[in-house]
């Protein structure tokens, strides 16, 4: 079975120090960059927003960040701003191997509607083309870490799984932004009630998963 790697969105503004830093987020890189060299395909995802995107709360007079409303009939958490097209927060970690990345996949890039998984937009309204990406790579299984558990990584794996690919989330590869605590362990067990494994790294790299 063919098999990807798929990290999602270890970009500096959700690194400490960064506009929505997660918890320990930095942890991630070094995970992702020993799992690379096992992969014949790696796609990192890149979260992508225009500078006024409306998942920003200054774009909402009288809300704070992670505060909620709607957005286009869809529920809403509000962001502080991050991952603004071509800023220094919205680059890859600095210490992440991009040399090691074959194709990158952008989202969130429309003003109007947030974009979670890296497959398609929160409202499944428009495809990003990774669904393609790998089955045009003959691509069956893929490996998934990065940021953040309870926020992008969970809609990327919940999507994958309902676009018919295997997935392994990488459990020592992923930090999540635990709003309410407890939120990332929640979003770790859904992964998997909904058929994703979970494994370490080291079980993925000796080939037990
Ligand atoms: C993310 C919140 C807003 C993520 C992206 O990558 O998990 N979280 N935008
Ligand atoms: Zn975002």
């Amino acid at each position: 079975m063919n098999t990807a790697l798929l990290l999602v969105d270890i970009q500096n503004d959700f690194l400490p120090g960064g506009a929505l830093a997660v918890g320990e987020a930095d942890a991630v890189v070094p995970v992702a960059n020993r799992l690379m060299p096992h992969f014949d395909h790696v796609v990192a995802s890149q979260d992508w927003h225009p500078p006024h995107h409306l998942s920003f709360a200054a774009e909402h007079a009288g809300f704070e960040p992670f505060q909620t409303t709607e957005l286009d009939g869809l529920k809403q958490i509000l962001w502080p701003v991050h991952c603004v097209q071509g800023s220094p927060g919205a680059g890859f970690a600095s210490a992440l191997d991009v040399a090691g990345i074959d194709h990158v996949v952008r989202k969130g890039t429309d003003v109007r509607i947030d974009s979670y998984s890296a497959f398609h937009d929160n409202g499944h309204r428009k495809a990003t083309g990774l669904t393609e990406h790998l089955r045009g790579h003959g691509v069956e299984h893929v490996v998934v870490a990065g940021l953040a558990a309870d926020v992008c990584v969970r809609f990327t794996v919940m999507d994958a799984l309902a676009e018919g690919f295997a997935v392994t989330l990488v459990r020592n590869g992923v930090r999540g932004v635990d709003m309410q605590a407890g939120d990332t362990e929640a979003a770790i067990q859904a992964m998997q009630d909904a058929g994703a494994q979970v494994a370490d790294s080291a079980e993925v790299i000796a080939g037990i998963v």
